[in-house]
C-alpha cells in the first residue's frame, strides 16, 4: 500500500529556503472567547512570541516573524529530508501543543479561560520555496500584510465603537490609506505613536548579546559574548541588509 502515500514523495526543491507560514485556525472566534483587547493584545502577542521561541529552540530556523494570529518561519537548514507532508504536519502540530500549552501560563490574563476546559487550538501551515532574492520580497510583503492589518484593525474599532458593526463596515468599504488616518486622527489617534510591534510585527533571530560577569578566582568582572534567541519589538521595516546582518 505504500504506493498509495502519493504525497509522500513531495518535497522541497533541491537548494531552495523555505518559509513556512503557520495561521492560527479561528481566532476570531478565540479572540471573542478569550476577551483578547482590541484590537491589539499585549498577553496575547506575548502568547504568539513563547510558542516561536519554543519552536525556535527546537528547529533552529534561521528567522521567525509573527503578527496577529500568524507566524513565519524562515529555514535555511531544511529538516525531514525537505518532505513537505512532514514539514507541515509536525511544526503545524507543535506550534499548537506549544501555544496551547502556553495558554495556561497566560491563563490569569484570560479570565473567561477555564483551564480544565481548555479547547485544543489548530493552526494550518503551508511551505513556500524561495530564492535569495524572494525571501526578502516574501518578508517585506508580510511586514506591508500586518502594516494594512493595524490601519484597518484600528480603524474598524473606532467606527465600530461609535457606530456599531454593520454601519462600520460600511464606511471603510473601499477606503484608502490616507482617508483611514484622516478618521483615525480626528478621533484622536494618530498612527506615528501606535507601538511599532503593533505595526510592523515581532522578530525572532539569534543575536550576539553582551553578558556580564564575575570571575571569583580573578576576582574581576567579566564579560562575554553570548549568542542569544532576540525578541524584536522594534523591528525595521524589511530590505536586503537586514537580512544580510542577521546571524
Ligand atoms: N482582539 C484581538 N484579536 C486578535 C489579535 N490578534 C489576532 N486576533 C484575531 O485573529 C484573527 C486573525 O485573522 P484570520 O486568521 O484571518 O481569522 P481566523 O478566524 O483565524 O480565520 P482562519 O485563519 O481562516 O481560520 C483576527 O481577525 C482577530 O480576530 C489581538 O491582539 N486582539
Ligand atoms: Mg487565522
Amino acid at each position: 500500500m505504500k504506493e498509495c502515500e502519493i504525497f509522500s514523495y513531495l518535497k522541497v526543491p533541491c537548494g531552495s529556503k523555505i518559509v513556512i507560514r503557520a495561521d492560527g485556525r479561528n481566532f476570531s472566534t478565540l479572540s471573542d472567547e478569550f476577551e483578547l483587547e482590541r484590537p491589539y493584545d499585549e498577553n496575547f502577542a506575548n502568547l504568539m512570541i513563547d510558542t516561536c521561541a519554543e519552536f525556535f529552540m527546537e528547529f533552529s530556523p534561521h528567522f521567525i516573524f509573527t503578527f496577529s494570529d500568524e507566524i513565519n518561519i524562515l529555514m535555511s537548514e531544511i529538516p525531514f529530508n525537505g518532505r513537505v507532508e512532514k514539514l507541515n504536519s509536525v511544526f503545524a502540530s507543535f506550534i499548537a501543543g506549544s501555544f496551547t500549552k502556553n495558554i495556561l501560563k497566560y491563563s490569569k490574563y484570560f479570565p473567561k479561560v477555564d483551564p480544565p476546559n481548555l479547547k485544543p487550538v489548530s493552526f494550518d501551515s503551508r511551505v513556500i520555496p524561495l530564492s535569495d532574492l524572494g525571501v526578502v520580497e516574501y518578508f517585506k510583503n508580510r511586514q506591508n500584510e500586518a502594516w494594512r492589518n493595524c490601519l484597518n484593525g484600528y480603524s474598524y474599532w473606532k467606527l465600530r465603537e461609535e457606530f456599531g458593526k454593520s454601519r462600520a463596515v460600511e464606511i471603510l468599504n473601499k477606503k484608502k490609506s490616507s482617508e483611514l488616518h484622516e478618521i483615525l486622527f480626528e478621533r484622536g489617534l494618530n498612527m506615528t505613536e501606535v507601538p511599532s510591534w503593533q505595526k510592523r510585527g515581532i522578530g525572532l533571530y539569534r543575536k550576539n548579546i553582551l553578558i556580564k560577569g564575575y570571575n571569583p578566582i580573578n576576582k574581576e568582572n567579566v564579560t562575554s559574548n553570548r549568542l542569544r534567541i532576540y525578541k524584536d519589538w522594534e523591528l525595521p521595516l524589511f530590505d536586503e541588509k537586514f537580512f544580510r546582518n542577521t546571524p
